[in-house]
């Protein structure tokens, strides 16, 4: 992370709402003339691509983590001794720089470090007339050295050592270089819990957070910052008003994945998270975008609901969120279909993939919404001793790990609720 852009993302496991509003938000930031880049937390779901592919926009890059690494903090400006300095050379060397050892290349390759001790020892012979013309008979193998790619924090505490890239010498690396490191700028957009976050937002610095779900806690930033959160039905139609707001054009490819996002939030407007302002603000892009809202929205919500050839682990991960509440850690993943009847033949399959997942990470329990488009219900299945929360949850008889609820399409506003304060209730 060289060049330090603000970076725009979406939440882990993004959904085209994390795609899209990150991509014109970091575009809104453009057009005010501010350094802006939209990245990803993950790989990019049958729905996303489809909105993607129809308005010709490319994916952004994805970030894994924001640790600060060696590279960011090492202080390059330290120059190595070369393998055939002087012992003057290296005199000189030990004079500028207030350090304990040197750094020794040969051609720029890295070949050992020489102790200002040693060489203490080694004036005092060349005194007495035991001169030695190069260092090289003083270079040894430094006990630790960094890599580049290492991450900052794994760096000991209490010294400098050096940095190698490709086994060449980068620069040195110490405790108060790494508390200097200038801190990557975030806007979250879509998210704003911990837990949702790209891994490693400690060692960031959040500046912006514009969402629409229930706040989770766990972000502190040290300064004041810009926050927006509205009780809608998708960040873009948040993201839409603020082009408004700052009399900004819409640009045509990003009035097209704006409106897809809140087709894609808002299930076509059937989610009982759905508002006046998202319908009125699809109205808008679906004419800046020229296409037709339920023509173009019915083929986007079909491309993302053809699960037939996601395996039952991709399934089980589908648009998956954690949540935490009196520290048991629950994940919901989502899957919206037009038929649900495929997925639930192949019920005892998914479980066994929830199960493994929630094993795996050590969930307290892992569900898997299943909802029907068509019907706009959904079929909630679990793993995990979790019957307890999920009856008082809904109050529904539970049949082998799975409660049917009509009427309920809405992870946010009508399954995450109800459990957590159930968990709440009952652990
Ligand atoms: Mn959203």
């Amino acid at each position: 992370m060289a060049e330090k852009h603000i970076f725009v993302t979406g939440h882990k496991s993004p959904d085209t709402d994390s795609i899209c509003s990150s991509i014109a938000y970091a575009k809104l930031k453009q057009l005010m003339n501010v350094d802006a880049v939209a990245i990803r937390a993950g790989e990019i779901n049958k729905e996303t691509e489809f909105a993607l592919n129809y308005f010709k926009v490319a994916p952004q890059p994805l970030v894994k983590n924001f640790y600060i690494t060696v590279a960011d903090a090492a202080d390059t400006t330290i120059a190595a001794l070369s393998l055939s300095s002087s012992l003057k050379d290296a005199a000189k060397w030990f004079s500028v720089n207030l350090l304990e050892f040197a750094p020794v290349v040969d051609n720029g390759k890295f070949v050992g470090i020489i102790d200002k001790a040693s060489f203490a020892d080694e004036f005092i012979k060349n005194l007495l007339g035991q001169e030695l013309t190069t260092i090289k008979e003083l270079v040894h193998d430094p006990e630790i050295f960094y890599k580049t790619t290492d991450f900052a924090h794994d760096v000991k505490s209490d010294g400098t050592y050096v940095v190698i890239k490709e086994g060449k010498y980068y620069g040195l690396i110490c405790t108060a270089c790494i508390e200097h490191t200038e801190k990557q700028q975030v806007i979250l957009v879509d998210h704003n819990e911990k837990k949702q976050i790209i891994d490693g937002i400690d060692e960031a610095e959040v500046i912006e957070n514009i969402d629409h779900h229930r706040i989770g806690g766990g972000i502190a930033t040290d300064g004041p910052i810009f926050v927006l959160f509205k009780p809608v039905g998708c960040t873009s139609t948040i993201v839409t008003q603020l082009y408004e707001l700052y009399h900004k054009e819409i640009p045509k490819d990003i009035a097209g994945l704006l409106l897809s996002a809140i087709i894609s939030d808002t299930v076509l407007f059937r989610s009982p998270t759905c508002t006046d302002e998202d319908k009125a603000a699809c109205e808008k892009l679906a004419a800046i975008a020229g296409v037709d809202i339920q023509q173009y929205g019915l083929s986007m919500l079909k491309a993302g609901a053809n699960v037939s050839d996601l395996s039952p682990d991709e399934i089980a991960h589908n648009d998956m969120k954690e949540f935490s509440e009196k520290d048991q850690v629950i994940s919901i993943s989502q899957v919206q279909v037009m038929d649900t009847k495929d997925l639930l033949d192949q019920k005892e399959v998914l479980l066994n993939a929830l199960e493994k997942m929630r094993t795996g990470a050590d969930y307290a329990a892992s569900l898997l919404m299943i909802t029907s488009i068509i019907d706009e219900s959904t079929n909630l299945i679990f793993a995990g001793n979790f019957e307890d929360v999920i009856h008082k949850s809904f109050a529904k008889d539970i049949l082998d790990k799975e409660v049917y609820l009509p009427n309920v399409m809405s992870r946010k506003k009508q399954i995450v609720p109800p459990i957590l304060a159930a968990i709440k209730d009952l652990r």
